[in-house]
């Protein structure tokens, strides 16, 4: 640019000077020059034409002084400022290149420690490796964010699953069960209304009464203790009980009967459910139909016992049911009255109430480490283990060891006895049910 410009100017010049000589030529001035020897603009030819026309000429020209006009001068300034901005850019493009370099060696100083600041591929390889970790991190948080959202919703769920517990199950179970009462007996009410007329009757066979339970026999006047045929809900079959119309009035439906030894107490999970034993001597009539016969009315449990010394004690319970097997037969015992103390509630940490039935196969109790079922010998509602158990062995005199044998924890002198001392047992146990409401 710089060579252009003064080529330029120097065309400019010798321009204006050949301007000069042909304006010159028409003037007076000219013709004076021409006529005077010592004109300084000579014409002559150098050496000898080789043809004609063809001869070499020189010009002389005398030293020649133009005044520009001063706007001139400000082209070399304008030449020295462009030179300068020229070298200014320069610098300023190299900054640049610098800051670039550094800015790369900046990005990702530390990849593998072969990062080549002049390679311009590699640069763009750490770019796009920039821009996948970006990506990941990106997806990382969004599955974080959707992990974190998720635990959310199995927290509430587990809330929900916890307000669910095994008291609300019972509670809908009992109220459904109140329910079919209820309307079973508002059928039985329509039932009755609308009676067959009596040649109906007679052409019909003699149909059997359905008995709930001891009471209603003793209702209809049977005072004789011995089995019955009962049927505590109609839609499962009748079975037969032992009644005690004797103790209290009478109207006792036998639980559970230990007197000589004669059965083992030492059951699995399916005996006791279905029940075990002789019904005239020792038995257990069966979880299965406890829970029927306690599940739609208000029962009470008297607890009858007598030691080999001959005393004779009794607890009483105003609230007795016994749940269905899928709440694992759990006891719901209350209002205790009597002479045995209330063993069955001897302390906070011997409470049978609202525990589940163990057998020595099936664990339901609230010792961690073990069965007490196993341990102890029987089925029982125990808790971690027990203040009462009398489902134990039968033994017919005092005995060591480990207690598993009928045991009362409120009998006088019964929890006196110290560890690997004799242990006291039972020679008779009776438990039994009636309405609560019951008047023999
Ligand atoms: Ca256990």
């Amino acid at each position: 640019m710089k060579l252009a410009n003064r080529y330029w100017l120097s065309s400019a010049v010798f321009a204006a000077y050949i301007f000069v000589v042909a304006t010159n030529n028409e003037t007076e001035e000219i013709k004076d020059a021409t006529a005077n020897d010592a004109c300084p603009v000579r014409l002559e030819s150098r050496g000898k034409c080789e043809e004609e026309g063809e001869c070499p000429y020189q010009v002389t020209l005398p030293p020649l002084t133009i005044q520009l006009p001063k706007q001139f001068s400000r082209i070399e300034e304008v030449f020295k400022e462009v030179q300068h901005l020229k070298e200014m850019v320069n610098n300023l493009k190299k900054s640049c290149q610098d800051c670039k370099l550094q800015a790369d060696d900046n990005r990702e100083p530390r990849r593998n420690g072969l990062l080549l600041p002049n390679s311009e591929a590699l640069g763009e390889a750490e770019d796009n490796r920039v821009r996948e970790l970006e990506s990941e991190i990106n997806k990382l948080t969004s599955d974080l964010k959707n992990a974190k959202e998720e635990i959310g919703v199995l927290q509430g769920r587990l809330e929900k699953l916890n307000l669910v517990n095994m008291n609300n199950i019972e509670n809908y179970i009992d109220r459904k069960v109140a329910n079919l009462s209820f309307v079973v007996n508002n059928l039985d009410g329509k039932c009755s209304s609308n009676c067959p007329n009596q040649e109906q009757i007679q052409s019909r066979p003699v149909q059997h009464l359905i008995y709930k339970d001891c009471s209603e026999y003793y209702t209809i006047g049977k005072r004789s203790s011995e089995t019955y045929r009962v049927t505590p809900d109609p839609k499962y079959s009748s079975f037969e009980v032992y009644c005690d119309m004797e103790t209290m009035g009478g109207g006792w439906t036998v639980l559970q009967s230990r007197l000589d030894g004669s059965t083992n107490f030492t059951r699995t999970w399916q005996d006791y459910k279905v029940g075990f034993g002789n019904l005239r001597r020792e038995f257990w009539l069966g979880n299965e139909k406890i829970h029927l016969l306690t599940k739609s009315k208000d029962m009470s449990l008297r607890i009858d016992l007598e030691d080999f010394n001959g005393i004779k004690l009794y607890a009483l319970y105003d609230q007795f049911y016994v749940a269905n097997e899928f709440l694992k037969y759990r006891l719901h015992v209350g209002n205790y009255n009597g002479t045995a103390g209330d063993a069955l509630h001897f302390s906070k940490h011997y409470n049978h109430d609202m525990k589940f039935f163990t057998t020595p196969d099936r664990d339901n109790d609230r010792y961690p480490s073990g069965n007490c079922g196993l341990y102890y010998s029987s089925g029982w509602w125990f808790d971690a283990c027990l203040s009462a158990n009398l489902n134990g062995k039968y033994y017919h005199q005092k005995y060591r060891g480990v207690r598993d044998g009928i045991f009362w924890g409120t009998w006088p002198g019964m929890s006196e006895v110290q560890p690997g001392g004799y242990k006291s047992s039972f020679k008779k146990a009776k438990m039994m049910i009636r309405p609560k409401h019951f008047k023999p």
